[in-house]
């Protein structure tokens, strides 16, 4: 059996004949497996693809394919299908040219696809996994996880944005690239990959690993582009999945305009920059300064304005999801009921929008606005789910009718 590991590369000519020889002495750990290396690289303006074309010509073991093309996953993907095409590998494997995975942990999962798994994914965030990375990189990586969990509906996987995996050829062939957005410049290959296995049905299992922080070369990662495609993904298969969760965001789009403009009118006066009054309507309020205090919190203008346009758009996303968005959902018990436990589960969500608000306003600095966004977005999905799981739950579903029998 063939396994071969990719490994995309631009500029690693610092890591990339070290990472190899790593790579190359997992060999021996597993006998019945040809292990290959293919680099596969986006014509890099250093020296990686001389090193590695050196290193290639000795050793038949080791393979060199520039893309052309910059992009991780231009790399991978083509990498892979070179693999299949010209290498006729059976398991195909990747990991990146910093040092920042350890080879030493391929053999565990080669053991797991040889138990019948289609695809093994490194994670850092599980138990025994570790992200050795800096406080943003890390905050990055658990923030898209909890997003693209709770975006797919994917509980049971811990880990997305990780690029160290392991499948089967099989699994590659099943994939359908025309839905993965794998000529990003971005990373958006790694969640986008691991989601169009997902619906080719793969058997994952997932290991621990430990992510170094590269010691050598710069980091290609653009992680605000980055952030922004896991994002616009996560949107777009929740769009695919579900109808109902697209009325759910319309209407939680729209609740947050009703919130943010009540928001500016309250506190500034002003719809964001555009001023409407010469005062905010509650001028009447003391700013933080001249408000009083109650235990931690400061009842000041921007509190109150805070709570009024909350509340507004929590009678406002009743109102729709009551109508339009839950409406062919069971509506059974009485519509007072309904709206009581709406707002009670509603209170979750203005916890984190406040929050999210006073976080920003106080202890970073930034614009309330700002705040305001962020906690929408997690008091959404928070709320989406508590809705279908409680208030709107789904019809139970009607048997089945007889399969007619067709009459020539
Ligand atoms: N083929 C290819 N590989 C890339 C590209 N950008 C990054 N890589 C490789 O992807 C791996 C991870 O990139 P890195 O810059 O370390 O990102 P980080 O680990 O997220 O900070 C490394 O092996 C890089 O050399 C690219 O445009 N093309
Ligand atoms: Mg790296």
């Amino acid at each position: 059996m063939r396994l071969v590991v990719t490994i995309p590369t631009y500029n690693e000519q610092e890591n990339i004949a070290e990472i190899i020889a790593k790579v190359l002495s997992q060999a021996k750990k597993m006998p019945a497996i040809d292990l290959h290396v293919l680099v596969s690289d986006s014509h890099s303006s250093d020296n990686t693809a001389k090193i590695v074309t050196q290193i290639a010509s000795n050793n038949p073991k080791v393979h060199f394919l520039d893309v052309k093309q910059r992009g991780l996953g231009t790399g991978l993907v083509k990498g892979h299908r070179f693999a299949i095409d010209k290498l006729k590998a059976d398991i195909l494997a990747q990991m990146d040219g910093d040092l920042s995975h350890d080879p030493s942990t391929l053999p565990k999962m080669v053991a797991y696809i040889r138990q019948g798994y289609d695809l093994i994914n490194g994670s850092r965030l599980m138990k025994g996994g570790k992200n050795l990375l800096g406080w943003h990189r890390r905050l990055f990586t658990r923030g898209s996880s909890l997003y693209c969990k709770l975006s797919w509906g994917t509980f049971n996987l811990s880990e997305y944005t990780n690029s160290y995996r392991v499948f089967t050829k099989r699994l590659f062939d099943r994939i359908n690239f025309a839905k993965v957005p794998w000529k990003s410049k971005t990373y958006i290959i790694q969640p986008a990959f691991l989601y169009a296995s997902i619906e080719a049905g793969a058997k994952i299992k997932e290991v621990p690993i430990t992510f170094e922080d590269r010691k050598r070369g710069y980091s290609k990662a653009q992680i605000i582009a980055y952030t922004f495609d896991v994002f616009k993904f996560g949107i777009k298969v929740r769009l695919q999945r579900s109808k109902t969760f697209a009325k759910f965001l319309t209407v939680g789009f729209s609740s947050y305009l009703l919130n943010a403009i009540t928001l500016g009118l309250l506190n500034r006066g002003q719809i964001y920059a555009l001023i409407i009054f010469p005062k905010p309507l509650l001028s009447l309020i003391p700013t933080f300064e001249g408000a009083p205090k109650l235990l931690f919190l400061t009842i000041d203008r921007l509190f109150i304005a805070s709570i009024i346009s909350i509340e507004l758009s929590i009678i406002f996303n009743f109102v729709f999801h009551e109508n339009w968005t839950f409406k062919s959902r069971s509506h059974s018990g009485s519509i007072i009921v309904r709206f009581l436990k709406f707002n009670l589960t509603s209170i979750a969500s203005p916890i984190i929008q406040l929050t999210s608000i006073l976080i920003f306003a106080r202890i970073l600095n930034l614009h309330e606005q700002a705040g305001l966004a962020v906690g929408v977005i997690i008091g959404l999905f928070f709320n989406y789910f508590v809705n279908v799981i409680w208030i709107w739950k789904a019809r139970p579903s009607q048997p089945k009718p007889p399969a007619t029998i067709e009459v020539r």
